[in-house]
């Protein structure tokens, strides 16, 4: 014991080492105890989005590999990572579900260039690359969704991105009675876009958080034409600091 160390001081371990809520683990940092509400809030201004039951968050992609210096680097991907653990917070401390996909690929993929594919090696099963990146906020009993695990297709969309018994998103959303979904992660002009097109093909409510998603942008535009087809399926484009949460 280091000299001048109280002896009644507990030792920090990989569980909550800070005593501030959050526990670390081989995949990310987890939110043990949601902080306290607010005594007040303190928004100004009438919220464009307040959350309410059948609501979930739906946390897209946010891995390792699609950061900056990652197999598949997304500019400004990290800027993401403040806004969306705001909203998971929030989330959670409404007990509102947040659900997490991951991109989660075979060796042999056939997205990669070495198939034929259009991309780098990414995500691939098991990889550092494919953990969730060590900054997002996981929930207590993570609910986690892959997709792409097929050799022989990809798979943008996170609607049947599959837990770890096999079960659907899908079936998780309509088990748990969930009627609209927040989305946001990595990329805006792939997974995004494709889960957020078809969550509200099968009829579910779409708001996607702009501030909390970015774009792979091989062409400049990939971004825009994005968004506005979401929009124009009936998605709500919502930036984070206009939803009705604290801060
Ligand atoms: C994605 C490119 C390749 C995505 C996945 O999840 O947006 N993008 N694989
Ligand atoms: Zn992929």
């Amino acid at each position: 014991m280091p000299a001048g160390q109280p002896e009644s001081q507990p030792a920090r371990n990989n569980r909550d080492w800070m005593g501030d809520g959050y526990s670390f683990t081989s995949h990310g940092a987890i939110l043990t105890r949601p902080p306290e509400p607010p005594a007040m809030n303190p928004n100004l201004l009438m919220p464009a989005v307040t959350l309410k039951a059948g609501d979930a968050l739906l946390v897209i992609d946010v891995q390792r590999d699609f950061m900056p210096g990652g197999a598949l680097g997304i500019q400004e991907g990290q800027l993401i990572i403040p806004p969306l653990n705001r909203v998971i917070t929030a989330f959670l401390r409404q007990r509102l579900p947040v659900l997490y996909s991951r991109d989660w690929h075979p060796a042999d993929h056939c997205s990669f260039q070495a198939q034929g594919g259009p991309w780098p090696p990414h995500c691939v099963q098991n990889s550092t690359g494919a953990a969730f990146d060590a900054r997002l906020d996981l929930a207590p009993k993570p609910l986690i969704f892959s997709k792409g695990q097929h050799r022989a297709e990809d798979q943008y969309s996170a609607f049947l991105a599959e837990d770890e018994g096999g079960q659907p998103l899908s079936a998780t959303l309509r088990r748990q009675g969930l009627r609209r979904l927040f989305v946001a992660g990595l990329a805006t002009d792939y997974c995004v876009s494709n889960t957020a097109l078809d969550l509200r093909r099968a009829g579910y409510g779409v708001i996607v958080l702009t501030d909390a998603c970015r774009a792979v942008n091989l062409d400049p535009d990939d971004e825009r034409l994005a968004l506005r087809r979401m929009a124009g399926a009936g998605a709500t484009l919502v930036a984070t600091t206009d939803l009705g949460i604290y801060p």
